[in-house]
């Protein structure tokens, strides 16, 4: 397995629609370890190929928290079936986004359709934090991150602050003093 590095916005990358996998094999599932890997590295609960240069529609996610066994899901061409008309509001963040938070409502629970690490079709219903982590992680699949669906004066606020860090650390690293 191998930690990979994950694109920081604002990056066109981040922003790129992500073609669907045409079978889960060898290839793709070592994507889906060496994103794992990244994930638990980072630390965080999902992560999107396209966080990591592979514009593919493949996922994976963790809710579990640290005092809990993992739990690890990789799923490729994740398809919502059904999405509950019951909201819920979480604070969230992204691994391409360091550093801020903001709350995002999103449907409650889903249905999502997906192939597994066997290439096998699954289905299941989430709640809770993993169906607004899935949801997460099969927006940034569209190009979209959280906060897209967040006012545009806060999402303004946050992508020229992360503009700014990059520009801050270029000129550190340029110039060493
Ligand atoms: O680590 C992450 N935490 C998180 C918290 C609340 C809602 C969604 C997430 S996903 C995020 C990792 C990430 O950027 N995935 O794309
Ligand atoms: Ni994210």
């Amino acid at each position: 397995m191998a930690k990979l590095d994950v694109i920081i916005a604002p990056d066109p990358r981040l922003k790129r629609a992500c073609k669907p996998v045409v079978r889960v094999d060898a290839r793709v599932r070592r994507i889906m370890d060496d994103m794992l890997e990244t994930m638990y590295a980072a630390p965080g609960i999902g992560l999107a190929a396209p966080q990591v240069g592979v514009f593919e529609r493949v996922i994976v996610v963790d809710p579990a928290r640290a005092d809990e066994p993992p739990r690890p899901w990789q799923l490729a061409n994740p398809v919502i079936l059904w999405a509950s008309d019951e909201m819920s509001i979480y604070n969230e963040g992204c691994l391409s986004l360091p550093n801020h938070w903001a709350d995002v409502e999103r449907p409650a629970r889903v249905r999502v359709r997906y192939l597994d690490r066997d290439n096998e079709i699954r289905i299941t219903e989430a709640d809770g934090l993993l169906a607004t982590c899935i949801q997460h992680e099969m927006d940034h699949l569209d190009g979209v991150l959280f906060v897209d669906r967040i006012s545009a004066l806060k999402r303004g606020i946050i992508l020229r602050r992360l503009a700014k860090t990059r520009k801050t650390a270029a000129e550190k690293a340029a110039v060493p003093h």
